[in-house]
């Protein structure tokens, strides 16, 4: 079998991203996973600006190759009375990005709240900054800036004990900060209020864990048809951190979630974006067997590491360092790369904010230079773990 490398890509904001797409070329990378941040969620992506887009990219010799994300609104997570509204919008944007020629979509079933970090600052012994997610600031966050009902019955004695102590020594704008952090949402998107995450938090409470897995269907069936029409590639993005937080559920965090969604909705156009990162922060998650049991449906991929401690806190460590095997996982994925037509796309997810990057405003997590360090070491492991130079 002829041997195909994986595709190189790389998250781009779009224009105001303060990495050029000249500075993408430089890195090494040639496809571009991008989206429309400016398009208020639920909105139909309208064709002209989805050209705009793919036009801006091609001028710099790149491709667009994925799109992260199309986001799923609200109304359909919680399959809310206008959900069929938000439902049909998300067809005509899937059939606008299909007749541009862009096929593969990210999406998340993360209620409310995208990823979620407590500290975007965490200085390594390198003098490089990390992302960091660290439960007894969660539970600070919890317990008395949301002030959510009952919160301490979701965090171990160990965890309370040590959060109230720590409260008790924070300042104003120390406070401030974690609120900031935890409720930070992608860039240009809109941020989300404490009384929004209030609202959506009871509103969940009753949908529950086997709900949202019911909605997770209802959303799949519905676009299925055009998935399939148009030759589309939805891949499911995990839950980041792959744990119920701040009392809400969680329904793709695990080896057993995923099997589930896979086999419910068992057809081609049904994928998962394949993140090592946020499967690799679940304690009881074993990362590689998580792969090969849904393989064939990984249309993309997220390379990053993380380092857990006791408590299930961890902050992101460089792509080849943390819990996660980054030989055994380029390993696997390259023997199910050479298995494709279309080779896989992945990208160097996050990175350390490092050099010059530490003097300069940047995306949380995703800074140049600590992508770009990412990149050439997972493209090298790549040559190295098949030999193909
Ligand atoms: C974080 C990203 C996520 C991801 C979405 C996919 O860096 O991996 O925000 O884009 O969850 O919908």
């Amino acid at each position: 079998m002829k041997y195909k490398k994986l595709e190189q890509t790389w998250r781009w904001y779009g224009p105001n991203d303060p990495v050029s797409l000249q500075d993408v070329k430089q890195a090494g990378a040639t496809g571009i996973v991008t989206a429309l941040h400016h398009i208020p969620h639920g909105e139909v992506w309208p064709l002209e600006d989805i050209r705009e887009r793919k036009a801006i990219i091609e001028a710099a010799g790149l491709t667009w190759s994925v799109v992260e994300s199309v986001p799923v609104h609200e109304a359909i997570k919680t399959r809310r009375h206008d959900a069929e509204h938000y439902l049909e919008n998300y067809r005509i944007s899937l059939r606008n990005l299909s007749q541009c020629g862009i096929k593969t979509v990210c999406y998340n079933f993360m209620p409310v709240l995208d990823w979620t970090r407590t500290q975007l600052d965490l200085e390594m012994a390198d003098g490089s900054k990390a992302l960091y997610f660290d439960w007894i600031d969660l539970a600070i966050f919890d317990l008395h800036i949301l002030k959510r009902e009952n919160a301490e019955a979701d965090y171990n004695s160990s965890i309370l004990k040590r959060a109230n102590e720590k409260f008790a020594t924070l300042n104003e704008a120390e406070l401030q900060d974690l609120r900031i952090n935890v409720l930070m949402g992608i860039p240009n998107e809109k941020e989300i209020e404490l009384e929004t995450l209030r609202a959506s938090i009871n509103e969940y409470a009753a949908i529950g864990t086997q709900g949202l897995k019911e909605n997770l269907k209802f959303f799949l069936n519905a676009i299925a048809g055009v998935c399939t029409e148009e030759g589309i590639k939805m891949t499911i993005h995990p839950d980041d951190p792959p744990y119920p937080i701040l009392g809400l559920p969680r329904i793709a965090s695990t080896l057993e979630d995923f099997e589930y969604i896979i086999n419910e909705v068992n057809q081609a156009f049904n994928g998962v974006c394949f993140c090592t990162g946020s499967l690799g922060a679940g304690m009881k998650n074993d990362t590689l067997a998580i792969f090969n049991a849904v393989k064939e449906r990984v249309y993309f991929a997220h390379l990053r590491n993380v380092k857990k401690d006791d408590d299930g806190s961890f902050y992101e460590a460089d792509h080849l360092g943390g819990d996660v095997n980054m030989f055994e996982i380029m390993k696997a994925l390259t023997e199910e790369n050479a298995k494709r037509e279309q080779p896989i796309p992945f990208r160097p997810d996050h990175g350390h904010q490092m050099l010059d990057d530490l003097a300069k405003q940047t995306n949380p997590g995703y800074s140049a230079i600590g992508r770009l360090r990412g990149l050439a070491e997972l493209r090298g492991l790549e040559v190295g773990v098949t030999g193909n130079y």
